[in-house]
């Protein structure tokens, strides 16, 4: 395939920050072995979303440091990247990207920015699917040699930490919710709404809940129990439903200590605090339970909890090969949140999910907290068989656009 039209725009996300969107466009048929006739214009568009409580080790977002905007990282892909790329011969996604990742030649991304790279290569895989002439997540499937499957959907139905300034200390409170889609997606709907019902109905929330980034309920609560009971009693009245936390402690860390509403916990405090919360509520997952470098906190934890819940690694891991491979060594988890803009192309994204697998782990695919309507982690969490996807709670509709796209994955992976 030869692309012969590259752009790149300014798009807002949804905290209104700008972000980068390309379109591509390539001629079907252009290569050697087709005749003139009968081509048909392929285009296909990317942005990419961006994260507020981004791991250290991520693959860089390229940003102006003062007006956060993203107009170097737009001029990489107008310029740079567009000369580079057009009128030359890419036989696969998996080609062009390892251009990219040669062009860019750092190992984090910083010369292009993952930013410019990340919606380059997905609107460059969008292509190639149309060009085979399969969906997105069955190309994904075949490029990643996984078998497809809808994941559980994990809602974020109460936000806190970085995502509702630390009104919470624990930056997600998900509801995981078993099976097909079109069955999960009411569930989770059903309970979402009791839960803003409920919160409502506190005194301390009588003037409305507010919402978090994630467009989940954004609630203040002053005892750390309280989010967790209610959760554990939407779990029992909506059957097949869990809960999962995303502690995002790397947030919570100062000075040695975790710092959870008005209390410091030592990492000993805090492993006790979760083994006792899995032991007396139904827990399905705990993600990032420590910060980035505990190494041996997370050894702890998932020798302690491991074959009863997932530990999942986010700021742990950051969607690198390599990372998830020493974290396999290391028994510090045993699963893995997969974000393609934490490294920059879909290549190390599929990498990445084949290291995890590699290890015997779970794959939990995520957007990120600042969204755009992009919906191609929906078809990715699809194609790669994921466990779950996170995608954000019901009150933004950039998060529900996710769970739309899986609904009508359903329907077209039916009429296959
Ligand atoms: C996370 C993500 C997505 P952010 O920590 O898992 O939910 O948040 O995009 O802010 O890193
Ligand atoms: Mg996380």
């Amino acid at each position: 395939m030869k692309i012969d039209r590259v752009e790149a725009t300014t798009i807002e996300d949804t905290r209104g920050r700008p972000t980068i969107e390309v379109t591509l466009e390539a001629q079907q048929g252009s290569t050697l072995h087709s005749n003139s006739q009968g081509r048909t214009l392929l285009r296909a568009t990317a942005s990419v979303p961006s994260g507020k409580s981004t791991g250290s080790h991520e693959a860089l977002e390229l940003r102006d440091s003062e007006s956060g905007s993203v107009e170097q990282a737009i001029e990489n892909v107008q310029f740079e990247i567009a000369r580079a790329i057009m009128g030359r011969e890419f036989a696969s996604a998996d080609e062009l990207d390892a251009f990219l990742i040669e062009l860019d030649g750092t190992p984090d991304k910083s010369r292009l920015g993952a930013n410019a790279l990340l919606a380059v290569s997905i609107a460059a895989q969008r292509l190639f699917a149309q060009a085979e002439g399969v969906p997105l997540w069955r190309a994904i499937a075949t490029r990643a040699g996984t078998t497809p499957k809808a994941p559980r959907l994990y809602v974020n139905v109460m936000n806190g930490g970085a995502h509702a300034d630390f009104k919470l200390p624990f930056q997600e409170y998900l509801l995981v919710v078993e099976g097909k889609t079109s069955e999960a997606l009411p569930i989770a709907h059903e309970a979402f709404k009791k839960l803003g019902e409920r919160l409502s109905s506190t005194e301390l929330e009588a003037s409305g809940v507010p919402m978090g980034d994630e467009g989940g309920y954004a609630p203040t609560f002053s005892d750390l129990q309280q989010p967790f009971k209610l959760l554990a009693e939407l779990v029992q009245e909506f059957p097949g439903t869990s809960i999962a936390i995303d502690a995002a402690a790397s947030e919570l860390y100062r000075d040695g200590a975790y710092h959870l509403l008005d209390k410091t916990y030592t990492p000993d405090e805090l492993l006790a605090l979760y083994v006792h919360a899995a032991s007396a509520l139904p827990i399905h997952s705990i993600e990032d339970p420590f910060a980035e470098n505990a190494s041996e906190d997370f050894t702890q934890i998932t020798a302690a909890l491991g074959d009863k819940i997932l530990i999942i690694g986010d700021d742990l891991t950051v969607t690198d090969p390599a990372r998830v491979k020493k974290a396999a060594e290391r028994k510090e988890i045993n699963a893995v949140l997969i974000k393609p803009n934490q490294i920059g192309t879909v290549k190390e994204t599929i990498e990445a999910v084949r290291a995890t697998y590699a290890a015997g782990f779970a794959a939990v695919a995520s957007h990120r907290s600042g969204e755009t309507s992009d919906t191609f982690i929906a078809d990715f969490a699809y194609g790669i068989g994921a466990h779950g996807l996170k995608a954000g709670g019901f009150a933004q509709s950039e998060r529900v656009a996710k769970y739309d796209r899986l609904l009508a994955i359903e329907r077209e992976a039916g009429a296959v």
